[in-house]
């Protein structure tokens, strides 16, 4: 039941956008994630063959400001994609005489009546967006409700959902069957094999030396690294050619699995190194993995070059050879953030279970939120610790919220709370949470949430 009656929102949003005027340029607004970039070419591929003209903002975050300056804009038709839930009233109340459409599975703010939106999110119907189905999902099932030639474009959504982390050994109601459509159409493969990153572009002992989970005993040497598979008979070379793991054979792949085993036979999990890969039929290089592919759409996100990661949805291959390179300039720039962050260590704010950096220009904005993730994962902090992570953009202050693993605190209410007191706008979710403040108002800020980030790590 709530299915259909999802479903049936998204024919309701086809029959809207079929009484627009074609001829008026459409105004894209979306998150600048990797779902949100997908989100985004889905709805370009649309918008071109519709021939209808449009412009495209990719946002971090909707504070009241930008939806302001988006309302004086002289656009009839809107589309915010994976993003502009958490804001509907506001837009609704703001973009006063527009024709608008809010494609999101983000958390709602409030519901509105203002009959010229159109709202399609999960969440309204009980189905977890967090879960089930990503923005690109939702844009997805709209373009294909649209025209059913768009149902070639499944495998998008599915980049977008791995993208929003909603894979855990498979995917649930809508995402499986978009997955399942993929499959059909023969746009995806799904194959068990290792869980590490980077089978389609990294060298095999680079990938080796330094992949998730960790090899005991030559994690970080790439001269134990090397040793380790010429033990196991692996060349790690073709010629004058770095081979990859997608270029072992089944046989080398086997040795592979078992060598990595048992070295690490005192984990807690030994053979924890499999995962479902999901393959793209029709690409090629770091494109195919539908994880390496996300990775290269956040990247052209965070870097302010969303164009090249929508180009690479759309299949145009200069785009994604430049898409590439913008990846490499990205991890230059978390290494450079952790490099800071390493270097300065004296200078933040540590309490007893939580942790306030704030970089001022010392890292992009963009990826305040990617450095607090790092550092969360990083195994260095207590579970539970609250890692909040503070950049500059140049017209704001990014503040990021995580947490080391999940202990059920909602990182959004924290956030919530923090903003209501000291101002500025909270977004996010429940794990990854955060704000846009005034640059002035840094030093206020900081210290409510000191007192907050206190109050929520206190032992009970
Ligand atoms: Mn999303």
């Amino acid at each position: 039941m709530k299915y259909q009656k999802f479903k049936d929102s998204v024919k309701e949003a086809v029959a809207r956008f079929r009484q627009l005027d074609k001829k008026e340029p459409a105004r894209v607004i979306a998150h600048l994630d990797a779902d949100g970039i997908a989100s985004c070419s889905i709805l370009v591929k649309v918008f071109n063959s519709e021939n209808m003209r449009y412009s495209i903002s990719i946002v971090p975050q909707l504070t009241t400001e930008l939806i302001d300056s988006f309302a004086k804009e002289k656009y009839k038709n809107y589309f915010f994609v994976d993003i502009g839930s958490g804001r509907l009233k506001t837009i609704a109340d703001r973009l006063i005489g527009k024709n608008v459409f809010i494609f999101d599975h983000h958390g709602i703010e409030e519901e509105t009546k203002n009959p010229a939106v159109v709202h399609v999110n999960p969440n309204v119907y009980g189905i977890d967006g967090g879960r089930e189905i990503s923005g690109s999902g939702i844009v997805y099932l709209f373009a294909s409700e649209l025209d059913p030639k768009n149902i070639d474009l499944a495998h998008i959504a599915i980049v977008g959902a791995i993208g929003d982390v909603q894979e855990d050994n498979g995917f649930e109601k809508l995402n499986d069957e978009i997955l399942q459509t993929a499959i059909e159409r023969d746009l995806i493969e799904v194959k068990r094999g290792f869980k590490f990153f980077g089978t389609y572009s990294k060298p095999i002992h680079k990938l080796l030396q330094y992949c998730e989970p960790k090899i005991p005993e030559i994690y970080g040497d790439e001269f134990r690294t090397i040793e380790f598979l010429q033990e196991l008979g692996i060349p790690h070379r073709n010629g004058y050619e770095f081979r990859k793991l997608c270029d072992l054979t089944d046989a080398e792949k086997k040795k592979l699995a078992s060598g990595i085993i048992i070295k690490r036979m005192n984990e807690e999990k030994p053979e924890d190194i499999f995962a479902n890969n999901y393959l793209l039929v029709r690409e090629k290089g770091a494109f195919k993995d539908v994880r390496e592919f996300s990775t290269i759409l956040n990247a052209c996100g965070r870097l302010q070059k969303a164009s090249l990661g929508i180009g690479a949805c759309l299949g145009d291959e200069k785009l994604k050879r430049k898409a590439i390179e913008n990846l490499s300039i990205y991890k230059k720039e978390i290494t450079g953030a952790l490099a800071w962050f390493n270097g300065n260590l004296d200078s933040f704010i540590k309490g007893d279970k939580y942790m306030i950096i704030n970089a001022e220009n010392n890292i992009l904005s963009t990826i305040a939120g990617t450095l607090g993730s790092i550092l969360s994962k990083s195994g260095n902090y207590e579970k539970g610790t609250l890692i909040m992570t503070m950049a500059r953009s140049a017209d704001f202050t990014k503040v990021s919220l995580r947490i080391v693993t999940d202990v059920g605190i909602d990182l959004r209410d924290i956030v919530k709370e923090i903003t209501a007191k000291a101002g500025g706008e909270a977004g996010g979710h429940k794990l990854a949470a955060g704000a846009i403040i005034s640059r002035e108002n840094e030093e206020n800020f900081i210290k409510v949430a000191e007192e907050v980030l206190k109050k929520f790590t206190k032992a009970p």
